[in-house]
């Protein structure tokens, strides 16, 4: 097999901790399930790192089962959108252009098998399979903030690890200074993708964009595995960067010197920029960035001031330091 298998949780908590304390942090009925699941399956199941509904894996949220993580310093303490919010008002043009379009057509996304290639500046291109992927670290529960450009905001706890840890599992050459990110895009199963796109959907970061502990490989949310319409079997999140750099159902990995392509930059530069950082001072051509609505379970305003960087200055700023940030939008 070409990746490392992951030492398992246990090897730095045992698990008789993980269960308990992650759902004292985060009490919701998700990690009450995982409560069950893990006296069910038992200690060595856990140790063993037994997902079976990636196996088989579900076509609808209320059939998803939850993965196992363990607790990640980088959880906000702010209450969570209900799950059912989340999964059904997104962005996932393939599948239309709608928020509701997703959660009804993404039923048809094959998530199994899932070759993801590493292509570009790296020692040595290959493919892997999503389980392995999977596998290759102890997946984290990490409570992040979450912006789309048009204004609304989120909280959801995605389940990954750092793609620092993928990247250098991939040996990129030291000349390669960016990572793009490449969708899956397949007409047969995606027949509302709109025309007017240079298909499949791109994205990317800097390097060191990429390298921040902050940047999330994501297989699950909610404790599950990622439903469809929010990009399974496996996205990227970007936390301090607004939604669209956060690429869904991700089939290669492509290292390059040159600043890539990304779909909303080539769709209209003017609006959407490389970098994207979340900034309530740079307005979008169309809207104001000053402020955000919650999406929650019912209507509100959008009331909410726009927190430079999404709130993850601290972490990033310094990725940023001497840019004009008006320039480099
Ligand atoms: N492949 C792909 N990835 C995508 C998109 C898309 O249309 N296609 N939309 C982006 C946009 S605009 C946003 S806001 C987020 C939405 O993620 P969510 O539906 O999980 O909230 O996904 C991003 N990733
Ligand atoms: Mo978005």
């Amino acid at each position: 097999m070409l990746l490392r298998k992951s030492p398992s949780p246990e090897a730095t908590i045992r698990s008789s901790e993980i269960t308990p304390q992650s759902v004292f942090e985060q009490p919701h009925p998700t990690r009450r399930r995982f409560l069950t699941g893990a006296a069910t399956l038992g200690a060595a199941a856990l140790a063993a790192r037994t997902i079976p509904s990636l196996i088989s894996p579900p076509t609808t949220v209320e059939a998803a089962e939850q993965l196992v993580t363990i607790p990640s310093k980088y959880n906000l303490s702010d209450p969570e959108t209900p799950l059912a919010k989340a999964s059904t008002y997104n962005n996932f043009y393939e599948f239309g252009t709608d928020k509701s379009d997703p959660s009804h057509e993404a039923h048809r996304l094959p998530t199994r098998p899932w070759p993801i290639q590493i292509t570009g500046m790296v020692k040595k291109p290959q493919t892997i399979n999503i389980d392995d992927l999977i596998h290759y670290r102890p997946l984290e529960s990490r409570v992040y903030r979450f912006r789309c450009v048009e204004a609304w905001s989120l909280i959801i706890p995605w389940d990954g690890y750092s793609l620092s840890e993928f990247i250098n599992f991939c040996q990129p050459l030291a000349s390669a200074k960016y990572v793009q990110f490449f969708s899956y895009n397949n007409k047969s199963v995606m027949p509302d993708e709109p025309s007017g796109y240079n298909w499949p959907y791109r994205e990317g970061l800097r390097m060191d964009e990429a390298m921040n502990p902050l940047t999330l490989l994501t297989f699950g949310c909610y404790g599950q595995v990622l439903p469809n319409q929010n990009g399974a079997p496996v996205r990227v999140i970007v936390p301090w960067k607004y939604g669209f750099k956060s690429a869904k159902s991700i089939v290669r990995f492509h290292f390059t010197d040159k600043q890539p392509e990304t779909t909303w930059n080539e769709a209209d530069g003017r609006e959407y920029g490389f970098y994207s950082n979340v900034n309530p001072n740079y307005d979008n051509a169309r809207w104001s960035q000053a402020h955000e609505r919650r999406l929650d379970s019912s209507v509100f305003p959008r009331n909410i001031p726009t927190q430079m960087f999404n709130g993850y200055g601290d972490q990033v700023a310094s990725l940023y330091a001497g840019m004009d940030l008006k320039k480099f939008y």
